[in-house]
This record gives structure tokens, sequence and C-alpha cells, in this order.
């Protein structure tokens, strides 16, 4: 006598990852069949008393068997997922007879553990001429493994898609890896994109200033002209300095100024402006006043020296430096009358001025020139005719040459002479006595006098001859 019993799955009962003794991946299921109630030969069953539950990896191949007892149930631990078995049951009676197998059930485990997934580590990427970087593909380089599917067979996504454009910042990527059952990981690999791009400078030409009065000039702000562009940052936020700053102080020559652009990033670029001071500043002469001096005897004067305490000063070349020139040079011979001095300064760098300042060269004053006129003999009671004659050069301008006679010594009598007009050259002059007197005519043009001299002899008055040859007048 047997028994024949119908199995059937009742309950999946999914215990993956419970602790202790089972797998990780190892599935359990409730199986349930119906109990026989008639022996093979039609009678009723009435001493059933267990059931061997046989399970295989292969259709009718059963590798386990199980004695489960007098249950119509038994929860089958340990299985594997994605695994196909096998199961069959066969019932005995109380003298351990027991039946054939039931009708086999067949019984895939379901894969219901996601893949594994080993993303590739976070990864910084330089943002290009955009500010952007395409997203990479990190589904290349994710490792997925799963208990059931095969690596060919595991659909692994990313998004971002690779290539997407993303900016400076952190991208999360979230990487999908699904296996054939739908059970899927994820993962977020940082992206992250940084600005390693300087800024691009486009700097003012170079300069050239001039030096101002103190020799110097103030750097200029070059940073008003210069044009910056960045990848990522907007210009307004490039910060821009120069060195030496705007308003640095400098002296004559080159002076590089380094021009630094700074993106948000901290990239920066530098470029140069080469800034060139020249003097180009005159030097300032003082005029010297206008000077005044007389020539020699020759009519000629010496040229005079203004160079030797000329007033003169530069921005930029000390007086000491200066090339300084007048025209006609100090000591030159130039004649009566007005003579334009040309004087020059030249600083270090070939700036010229110039002034002019007039020497005027005065006639010498000359004395004047006296005749006293011709000695000449009187008589007591004549007067003498005095033809003085005076001749000057007329300087000093405007004067009066003054003209005097006077007595100078009389001999051979105690008289004196007396002049019709002492103060004109020409005049007469009477004696008081007999004698020879020695008369001068002097002339004075107010620096210089001359005089001469006249003899005048004054002869007694005369008586006539006595009579000679005093007789009888003949008949
Ligand atoms: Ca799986
Ligand atoms: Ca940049
Ligand atoms: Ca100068
Ligand atoms: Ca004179």
């Amino acid at each position: 006598m047997r028994t024949s019993i119908c199995l059937r799955l009742l309950i999946m009962a999914a215990l993956w990852g419970t602790a202790g003794a089972l797998n990780l991946h190892a599935a359990s299921v409730q199986l349930a069949w119906d109990a026989p109630t008639n022996n093979t030969d039609g009678t009723v069953l009435t001493d059933l008393s267990g059931y061997k539950l046989h399970r295989g990896a292969a259709s009718g191949n059963y590798t386990v068997v199980t004695d489960v007892g007098n249950v119509t149930t038994c929860t089958v631990y340990n299985l594997t997922e994605g695994q196909t078995y096998y199961f069959a049951a066969k019932s005995y009676n109380s003298l351990l007879i027991e039946s054939t197998l039931s009708t086999e059930f067949v019984w895939t485990v379901p894969d219901i553990t996601a893949p594994v997934m080993t993303p590739p580590a976070a990864q910084s990427l330089a943002a290009g001429t955009t500010g952007t970087a395409p997203m990479p593909n990190l589904v290349a380089g994710t490792v997925v493994t799963d208990n059931v599917s095969t690596v060919a067979n595991i659909v692994v996504t990313q998004t971002p898609s690779a290539g997407t454009a993303r900016g400076v910042g952190i991208t999360p990527v979230t990487i999908t890896a699904r296996d054939q059952a739908g059970n899927s990981a994820q993962a977020i690999v940082q992206v992250t994109v940084v600005d390693q791009t300087a800024p691009a400078i486009t700097p003012p030409a170079a300069q050239t200033l001039p030096a101002g009065s103190a020799g110097t000039t103030a750097i200029p702000n070059l940073l008003a002209s210069t044009v910056v562009s960045d990848n990522v940052s907007a210009a307004a936020n490039i910060l821009l300095s120069q060195s030496p700053t705007a308003g640095t102080v400098r002296g004559l020559g080159l002076t590089p100024v380094t021009i630094t652009a700074r993106d948000q990033a901290g990239n920066s670029a530098q470029a140069i402006v080469q800034i060139t001071i020249t003097d180009q500043t005159a030097p300032v002469i003082t005029a010297p006043a206008p000077v005044t001096v007389t020539a020699g005897s020759n009519d000629l004067a010496s040229v005079t020296d203004f160079l030797a305490s000329l007033a003169v000063s530069d921005n930029c070349t000390p007086k000491a430096s200066l090339s300084l020139t007048q025209t006609p040079a100090a000591g030159a011979l130039v004649g009566v009358g007005i003579t334009s001095v040309t004087i020059k300064a030249t600083d270090a760098a070939g700036n010229q001025s110039q002034v002019a300042v007039s020497l005027t060269v005065l006639k010498l004053n000359r004395a004047p020139v006296v005749s006293a006129g011709a000695d000449s003999n009187i008589r007591l009671n004549q007067s003498a005719t005095l033809s003085g004659v005076v001749s000057d050069d007329g300087l000093p301008a405007g004067a009066t040459v003054a003209k005097t006679w006077t007595m100078v010594s009389v001999t051979g009598g105690a008289g004196t002479a007396v002049f019709a007009d002492a103060s004109s050259s020409a005049t007469t002059a009477t004696f008081t006595d007999v004698g020879t007197y020695v008369l001068r005519l002097t002339a004075n043009d107010t620096l210089l006098s001359a005089s001469d001299e006249v003899t005048v002899t004054v002869k007694p008055l005369s008586a006539p001859s006595k009579p000679t040859n005093l007789r009888i007048k003949a008949q």
C-alpha cells in the first residue's frame, strides 16, 4: 500500500542576509503538500506516519532527502538565489513503507539581491575655455558583480551622462547598476570641476612720461586700461593689481610696472608695462640785469662774464652739470654801442633755453682840448686879446664844458690880470702893471679838465724919441 501526495508551493519566505548559519544570498522557502487519504489499493489510509522531502538540482536527480515528520509543511533553508530546485515528496506509514514520489515541483529562487558595485574614485577636472568640463564616463570605470546576472547582463548607467557639461563646483554623478531581475544599486561619485586657467591680460602700451618740476613723475593707474578675461570668473570678479601702485613717485629712467590678474580660483597671470620717465623740461634762466661798461681808449670793451653768477636751475640736471654758454664769450672785445649777449643753458637731456642780456659799451670820456692862443706884447694901456679855443668830445653827455681864465704868474712887475670874461675862451685882459704875465685857460667837462697857457708881455706906455741935430736953420 502506498500513498500519493501533491507538493505545492505554499510560501516563499525571504530570509536573505539573516545572520547566523545562512549564506549571504541564501533563501528559504516553505513548502506544503496535501496529505494522502487512501492507500494505493483504494483502502483508507489509517496509519500515515510522515513524509520525506527530496530535493535536487536536476529533474529526477534528488540529492538531499529529509524526513520532515508527520507534517504537511516544511521550510527549506539555504537555497541559492537564481538556482532552480527540483522537489518531490514521499509519504510513509507506520511500517515505514514509502509511497512513490509525488509530482515534481520545480522552483527557481528569485534574485532579489542588487549587484555589488565598486565605482571609480572621486574626480577633479579642469574647466575648459568655456568654464565647464564634460562629465567623464564613470560607467567604464565601474566594476560590478552580481549573485545571479553575469557582468555582461548588468546594466550600468550614470546621471548626468558622460559628456554633459558642468560648471565649476561639485557635481554628484549617480551610477546605477541593474541586474536582470531589476535589482539595482547606486553609488555617487563626486566630480569636481576646478578653474585652473589663469585670466588673460591685455595690458596698456608702454608709456613715456615727462618728469615734473621735482624731476620725478607719479606712476599712472594702468589698471583702468587693462583688459582681462577669464574662462570662469567675470571680469568684475577678477582681482587686478599693479606694482608699483599708481601714484608711486619714480625718477628718470625705466620703471617696469607689473600688472597681476587673479581669478576667483586664485589663478593669476602677470604682464609688465614699461614706464619711461624722461626730462622734457628746459632749464630756467633768470636773465641777468643789463650791464653798462665804458670802452677803453681803443673804443673796445671786454664782454662781461654772465655765466659766473648766472641764476639757473633745472628739474633734473644739477646746476653744476648744466651746459652753459654765452655768445659773445666773456672777454671778447666789442665796440661802442649795445651788444646783445645770448646765454644758453642745456640740461643732460638736451633741453635748452636761452635769454638775451644787453651789454651797453659807452665811449670813453676824453678831456677837452684847450689852446690858449698865441703869446702877445702890449703896452700897459692896451688890452690883450685872448683867443682861446676849447673843444671837447661831448662827453659826459649833456655836460657843459666850463672854461676859466686864471693868472698863473707875473714877472717883472707886481700887477694882476683882469679878464673881461674869465669864463669865455675868447675874451680880453688888461693888466695893472708892466710885467710878463702867464695866463691859463682851463676847460672842464665835469669829469676831466685840461689847460693851456699863454704869455702876455706888458710894456710901459711909449714916449716919443728926443729930437736930434738941433741947429740954425740954414737960409
Ligand atoms: Ca542580483
Ligand atoms: Ca580662470
Ligand atoms: Ca630739464
Ligand atoms: Ca670830454
